[in-house]
């Protein structure tokens, strides 16, 4: 999955316009839009990250890629017990 953000989708029409984008650009593409949060998410089927930016560059909008969060942090390893000064 695929994550960008544009700034200037600001409204129901945006959203549809920068999906037909994308669907011209990789008709299997699966989409996500959350225009709350002005992120765009495309699973690709035959495009490459930078043809779907493109796509998004030539609909007027200006996507930028955002890097997903990988998998959950690792959690800090909480220490067991306590110092030598606590006895
Ligand atoms: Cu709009």
């Amino acid at each position: 999955m695929l994550t960008f953000e544009v700034k200037d989708m600001t409204c129901g029409h945006c959203v549809s316009t920068i999906t037909k984008a994308l669907k011209a650009a990789d008709k299997d593409a699966r989409i996500e839009i959350d225009l709350a949060t002005h992120r765009v998410r495309v699973q690709p089927a035959e495009t490459q990250a930078d043809e779907l930016a493109d796509a998004i560059r030539e609909a007027g909008y200006t996507p930028v890629a955002v890097s997903q969060p990988a998998v959950e942090p690792a959690k800090p390893a909480t220490a067991g017990g306590c110092c030598g000064g606590c006895r």
